[in-house]
């Protein structure tokens, strides 16, 4: 079974929102074309609580973007963004809901981030996502969304150190960063992932 992993296509995350990634909201169209195309569709949400240690404004003196390290282990500093319960943190509108079978939340945890949507940063929690889609004979993850260089990138590296065969629909994400994003492409191709576009998937030759 193939599932399509839609990655935080949340209004914070589109032009005009919190932590906007830049065209965000034009690969809205692709993935409701997609969705038919697979057995399962499961959206993930980025769900923050106030005072996020994610948050720059949790850091008194520091600035969104800049980098520091949260218990051990280096964090960007972000702008305040996807509060739980916040406009900000909704699907964006234009995206398709009634295919999307399960909505995995993530970020919940005050101290630490979560930028996959199987695991958080430090891999000390799952989100169980793992085990709900061997649980549904998935073998294929596509993985889609935003950003292309954090969340879509490090919830495409999980998915293939669980051992699904792991797809990234290139056209289908955009990324806050165009060189994290082709930093992101070549880890996943070493790790063993596959790009692909999305005409692979609509117009199979
Ligand atoms: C994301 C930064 C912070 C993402 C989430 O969805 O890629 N990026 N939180
Ligand atoms: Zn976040």
């Amino acid at each position: 079974m193939r599932a399509l992993l839609i990655i935080d296509l949340q209004n914070d995350f589109l032009p005009g929102g919190a932590l906007a990634v830049a065209d965000g909201d034009a690969v809205i169209p692709l993935i409701n074309q997609l969705q038919p195309h697979f057995d399962l569709v499961v959206a993930t949400q980025d769900w923050h609580p106030a005072g996020h240690q994610s948050f720059a404004s949790s850091h008194p003196g520091r600035q969104p973007f800049d980098l520091t390290e949260l218990h051990g282990l280096p964090q960007v500093l972000w702008p305040d963004h996807c509060r739980q319960g916040t406009p900000g943190a909704e699907l964006a509108d234009a995206l398709a809901q009634d295919r999307i079978e399960a909505i995995v939340r993530k970020g919940t945890s005050p101290e630490i981030d979560s930028y996959s949507g199987f695991h958080d940063n430090g891999h000390q929690k799952s989100t169980g996502l793992a085990d709900y889609l061997r649980g549904r004979q998935v073998t294929a993850v596509y993985v889609a969304g935003l950003a292309a260089d954090y969340c879509v990138f490090f919830s495409a590296l999980d998915a293939l150190r669980e051992g699904f065969a792991t797809f990234l629909l290139a056209d289908a994400t955009r990324a806050i960063s165009a060189e994290g994003f082709e930093k992101a492409k070549a880890a996943l191709i070493e790790q063993g992932g596959h790009l692909i576009q999305s005409s692979a998937i609509l117009r199979p030759a």
